[in-house]
């Protein structure tokens, strides 16, 4: 008996945490569900297509792509005006072989900014074979 009774708060408890949990939702902030290249993956230079794509639907003109090498300044490289509409794409040109960081930053259909980085290395042309 007691022991019901001492449980009786901590179910309360928990139902306000579920309540909470099954609200946030409703917030759908754009979070990275895959990119291109892939964080740590490796390509064929000098031209990169760049892609990285979201949960959510997210606003093109105010969101960025840009690329950096080492402590460099991050280079803006310009969203294509066909990205999906859950999606930046672009191409950054001329990239020596070298290690990268692709950085994002996406405003999202609930008003919210978000944004990351997508390291990669980027490898010579591949000699072709005919
Ligand atoms: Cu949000």
């Amino acid at each position: 008996m007691m022991r019901t009774v001492a449980k009786a708060p901590s179910l309360a408890a928990l139902g306000g945490l579920l309540a909470l949990v099954l609200a946030s939702p409703v917030h759908a902030h754009a979070v990275i569900k895959e990119s291109r290249p892939a964080e740590n993956g490796t390509v064929a230079g000098p031209d990169v297509d760049l892609s990285v794509r979201f949960n959510s639907r997210v606003d093109h003109a105010r969101s960025k792509l840009s690329v950096s090498a080492g402590k460099s300044e991050p280079a803006v490289v310009p969203i294509a005006p066909d990205s999906p509409a859950d999606a930046l794409t672009g191409r950054a040109t001329g990239l020596a072989p070298g290690a990268y960081q692709l950085h994002w930053q996406v405003l999202s259909v609930d008003g919210h900014i978000t944004r990351g980085v997508v390291p990669f290395k980027v490898q010579a042309p591949q000699a072709r074979v005919q």
